[in-house]
Parts: structure tokens; sequence; C-alpha cells
């Protein structure tokens, strides 16, 4: 059987919205561990990080992740520095789904909001180190191992730097005219060509359309379907080398009322969520290999 360690990473100062922080207990209430676990996964919850206390001491390394499927829940994208950093895995292939590149270095941050810049500092692309951040490795993820899929709102200087990178882009004009099937065979192939390495996938909740997502801080519209969504899902899991994922940006306090769902059935042990949080739960069963039949 195969293991999940859970993350909780209710961090939220990434950006200047609360909510965001809410998200792990979200996802838990609603009773993402139950549903893991009827697919036949054995769940680990690590707890939620104690930001406050790390602030307070020496910074540490987020503890290495391997072996177990790490599946990190925000909090804001600021999370995926960690996550990402703390897989061990030196061939690590990405996946970013996003409505933002999160590429913005603190000096072309128009926002100066960390949680546009993760895959910049992941990529090695700021000028200097920051405090606090001692543990970090900068570009320990390489530009031809990232490929993005579902942008449409993107920074001016941070489109130059992408434009004279060597990350994958796949944008929304990419998925109208290639459709996602396509997309994704593509996105794989750019990071993954022998289709060996192991996955990570960094799934912010903002890359799908409001229609779907509207409890998100920085929602952008013409985004993902709800089937675009658990496609790009359902195929990561088909490789069978998704090693890690972060799910970040779900925000319960801007999300719609709650209601009840066939996917609680008539469980009284699960509760009705807001309609981004069990998006949420059910993309990220997709990643875990949940199936139509
Ligand atoms: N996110 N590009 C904008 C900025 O402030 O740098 C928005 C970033 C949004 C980040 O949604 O994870
Ligand atoms: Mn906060
Ligand atoms: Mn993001
Ligand atoms: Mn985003």
């Amino acid at each position: 059987m195969r293991t999940i360690r859970f993350i909780g990473a209710p961090f939220c100062e990434g950006q200047n919205l609360d909510g965001a922080d809410l998200g792990p207990t979200a996802l838990r209430e609603a009773g993402l561990q139950p549903l893991a676990e009827m697919l036949g996964w054995s769940w680990e919850d690590a707890g939620d990080l104690d930001f406050a206390a790390a602030l307070e001491e020496e910074a540490e390394p987020p503890p290495k992740e391997e072996g177990r499927f790490a599946l990190t829940c925000g909090g804001d994208h600021s999370i995926a520095a960690g996550s990402i950093c703390a897989l061990v895995y030196p061939d690590l292939g990405v996946i970013w789904i996003d409505a933002h590149a999160d590429a913005n270095t603190p000096r072309t941050s128009p926002s100066a909001h960390y949680h546009g810049m993760p895959a910049a500092h992941l990529l090695g692309w700021f000028d200097n180190g920051i405090d606090g951040f001692e543990w970090f490795e900068p570009g320990c993820l390489s530009e031809n191992r990232l490929a993005y899929i579902g942008l449409r709102d993107i920074d001016a200087e941070e489109g130059r730097m992408l434009r004279a990178s060597n990350v994958h882009v796949f944008t929304m004009r990419e998925v109208d005219k290639h459709g996602i099937a396509k997309v994704m065979e593509m996105a794989l192939s750019a990071i993954d060509p022998n289709g060996f390495r192991p996955l990570h996938l960094s799934l912010d909740i903002d890359a799908v359309d409001p229609h779907f997502a509207p409890g998100t801080g920085t929602a952008a519209r013409g985004g993902l379907s709800y089937r675009e969504i658990h496609y790009i899902a359902e195929e990561m899991a088909e490789t069978r080398r998704l090693v890690g994922m972060d799910l970040v940006e779900i925000n319960p306090g801007l999300d719609e009322a709650p209601q009840r769902s066939s996917m609680h059935g008539d469980d009284p042990n699960l509760k009705p969520c807001s309609p981004t949080v069990q998006l949420g739960v059910e993309v990220a069963l997709s990643a875990l290999g949940k199936r139509i039949m």
C-alpha cells in the first residue's frame, strides 16, 4: 500500500489576504483522508507546520520527503519553495498549474508578494539570498524541468524572463489551440522526454476558472474548466511517477456557501464544504488515482 504524507502548510503571509491559512483544516474537514483511504492509500498526517515558531527560531530546512507521496496543502503558493526544495529527487520534473507564473524576483515584482515569486526562487533567478532562507537551495529546479499550464496573468518583466529562459510555458491560449490532452502530452515530454523522471504537481487552484473556483485570492477569468483540471490530475496519476503535490491558494474565507454533494454520499461524518474546497478534494483524489470508472 502506498502512503500519503499530508502536510498542512497554513501560511498566508506571501500575499495580503487572510483566509488561505484555513485551507488545510478545510480539506481535512471535507474528508480528504477517508476518501483517499477508500482509494487504497494509507494516510499519515504530519499536522500543520508552525510558521510562527519557525520565524522565532533559527531557520530550519523543511524535512526531506522520500518514499511517500508528499501532499502539501496551503496556504498560499509561497510554500512551493519549501515543498519542492524538500523533495530529494535531483532530476525531479515539475508541472506548475496556475493562472500566474509566480516567476517574479524581488527586483521585478510589482506587488512584493512572495507568492508571486517561488518559481523564480527555485530556478535560482534571485539576485541575492533572503534572510530566513539559509536552508534554501536556489537553482534546485532547473529551467528545462519546469512546465507551466494554464497561465493567463503574467507581469511584463516576468514574461520577458520566461521567454528568455528554457522553461516550458503552455498558456490558456495553447489549451484553446491544442486541447488539454495534447498540452499535457507536450508538457510531460518537454520536462521528461524519456518518461522516467519523478514528477511533482504544483497546483494553484486559481488556474481553474473562477466559475468553478471562486474561493481564491487572485482569481483570473478565462481559466481551466472543471474537466480540464481533472484531466491534468488524472494524467499525472497515470504516469505512476508522481511523488508530490502542492494544493494551494484555496481560500475558504472567500468561497461560496458550503453544500453537500455526491462526493459526501450519505456519510454523516463528512461535512458539507464550500465549492472551492470541494474542487480541491476532488482534484487531489484524481491525482491520487481516482477514475470515473
Ligand atoms: N499566486 N504576478 C502577481 C504578483 O504579485 O507577482 C500575482 C501573483 C499571484 C501568485 O497566485 O500564487
Ligand atoms: Mn495571515
Ligand atoms: Mn501560484
Ligand atoms: Mn495563481
